[in-house]
């Protein structure tokens, strides 16, 4: 289209070709005279499509963990490269842990808390939520936060030398940082290597299924209330995620294009794109 020989109404010299026939011309390029400002033509169709991903297993290390002991209630052991638990009629020593998870690459299936035992017990510890209000460096026996939701329940023990497991599916449905406490009923104490093991360190595994990919979750917990109302969420056929540019032309009939996504063309030869004609009627918007 480029290549036209012919000048139109701003050329030189006389139309060789009646001007109703140029007018019908000039429609056909001027249909094409409205067009996307830079790089965004050339995403537009392309990362509107669906985001889809393979199933697979992800991995996440922990942010943060540290065991906390009730024989020394105001003591830290967040640099500590041990964690452990311990109950019964022995002193309580219960572990902290935390992971952020993002990246997600699908839907997730199941969630895998583990532990590699540096000792053995015969009564597996159980697994529990818990709130994100602890720092590393900061929790004690004394100012642990409380146990919120307790995770399913698996009996057996736990050989040294190998991953402590603990089902968390039901604490991660989605992208977000997630705390959880480990704890014992039994005396039969276990050893677990911390993050600043330098045995295998605690692992947070995520099953993910196959399909579109899943926005992220807020996890944090408001602080204040909002002072002005939330805006009503997008809708039609532009509120998909992903989407970068859309315009569903849903003005008023007979408007102009929102000029904040368009650039109208009119006159001859703008910007190298040849002979030809642009005019700005909205009947060629189409
Ligand atoms: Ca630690």
């Amino acid at each position: 289209m480029h290549r036209r020989r012919h000048r139109g109404e701003h050329g030189r010299g006389r139309p060789a070709r009646p001007i109703d026939e140029m007018n019908s011309k000039a429609d056909l390029n001027c249909s094409r005279g409205l067009r996307l400002a830079a790089s965004v033509a050339a995403l537009c169709g392309v990362l509107a499509m669906p985001a889809t991903a393979a199933a697979g297993t992800q991995t996440f290390s922990a942010t943060a963990d540290a065991r906390v002991e009730q024989a020394y209630p105001s003591s830290n052991h967040g640099r500590s490269s041990t964690l452990r638990v311990d109950g019964a009629t022995d002193p309580g020593v219960e572990t902290y842990l935390r992971f952020s998870v993002s990246g997600l690459t699908g839907a997730v299936q199941r969630a895998r808390l583990r532990l590699y035992a540096t000792s053995g017990t015969v009564v597996k510890p159980v697994a529990f939520v818990t709130s994100a209000g602890w720092t590393e460096g900061g929790i004690t026996w004394s100012n642990r936060p409380a146990r919120t939701v307790a995770l399913p329940v698996s009996t057996g023990g736990v050989a040294q030398g190998t991953w402590a497991e603990f089902d968390v599916t039901p604490a991660v449905s989605s992208e977000g940082t997630f705390n959880f406490v480990l704890a014992t009923t039994s005396k039969d104490g276990l050893n677990l290597a911390s993050r600043e093991s330098s045995s295998p360190r605690p692992q947070l595994v995520v099953d993910v299924a196959a399909g579109t990919l899943l926005a992220p979750t807020a996890t944090a917990t408001p602080t204040s209330t909002p002072t002005t109302a939330p805006t009503s969420p997008p809708s039609g056929p532009c509120a998909v995620a992903g989407v970068i540019f859309c315009d569903d032309f849903n003005g008023v009939a007979g408007s102009p294009p929102d000029p904040a996504k368009w650039e109208v063309y009119s006159g001859s030869n703008p910007s190298h794109w040849g002979v030809e004609c642009f005019t700005n009627q909205p009947r060629n918007i189409q």
